[in-house]
């Protein structure tokens, strides 16, 4: 059994449910500041959330239905404006970090395994995520932090995290990845990785046919934190006994 040397997060819906009432309003607030008359509801957001990059989601929603094109200086316009609003509303302290993760992220760095970031999005808005949510000294804790047009592929391409591993020079034999959409998934095990999925309010319905483990969420257990780790060390994900998760995960 491999040993767990390093942990690989996804951010949006993993390690915050920032997509809601984050990204969607943010891109909304862009939508509107421009003059075009395009409001992303909850439900019609859910769907677009299928392409993976908010330049791509926008230029997939004007392309399905719009009789103009809209040139990619344009979205690429409005998707800084988007990401200007978005760091804003991270800023306000609105979107809290998911049940877990902070005590996971906490108890992992202190045990020594190696943390990280792949992500789809934009590496500014990553940014203040780490600084309004986490804390700013998470900085210098994560080892890498891959994001958003680093690769050429988004996921479910498994780019973001074959760069991941080797910028840190690790195996995907001992690292593991935390998603919580199907493109997510479907990137980490491209990429060889077992995967711990947490599902949301979005993802909970998708197509998780054949990943490791897909939870609703991570446990806030009572006890010996370094014992919850120490499940995590030693986790053969395709092997695993959902009793010995019990500790860490919420089902
Ligand atoms: C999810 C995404 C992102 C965000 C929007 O990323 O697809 O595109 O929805 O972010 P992940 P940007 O789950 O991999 O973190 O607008 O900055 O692309
Ligand atoms: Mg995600």
């Amino acid at each position: 059994m491999a040993e767990l040397k390093c942990i690989l997060w996804d951010v949006d819906g993993t390690l915050a449910d920032t997509e809601r009432d984050g990204h969607r309003v943010a891109f909304n607030m862009a939508f509107d500041e421009a003059g075009h008359k395009r409001e992303w509801s909850v439900a019609t957001y859910g769907e677009l959330l299928a392409v993976t990059g908010g330049k791509e989601r926008i230029r997939f929603d004007i392309d399905r239905g719009d009789m103009h094109e809209m040139p990619f200086e344009e979205i690429a316009g409005l998707h800084a404006r988007k990401t200007a609003h978005y760091e804003t509303l991270i800023a306000e302290g609105r979107i809290p970090l998911r049940p877990g993760v902070r005590r996971l992220l906490e108890e992992a760095y202190a045990a020594g395994i190696t943390l990280g970031v792949s992500t789809t999005t934009t590496p500014s808005a990553l940014d203040a995520l780490i600084e309004h949510s986490l804390g700013p000294e998470w900085f210098d804790r994560f080892a890498v932090l891959a994001a958003g047009d680093i690769v050429a592929a988004k996921k479910p391409a498994p780019d973001i995290y074959t760069y991941a591993m080797d910028q840190l020079g690790v195996s995907a034999e001992n690292t593991i990845a935390l998603e919580d959409s199907e493109n997510g998934w479907k990137s980490a095990h491209a990429a060889g990785l077992k995967c711990v999925v947490t599902v949301n309010d979005y993802t909970r319905d998708h197509d998780f046919t054949g990943a490791d483990l897909v939870v609703s969420e991570l446990g806030e257990p009572d006890g010996d934190a370094v014992d919850v780790l120490q499940d995590l060390h030693t986790l053969d994900v395709h092997h695993v006994k959902l009793s010995h998760l019990k500790a860490i995960m919420h089902d």
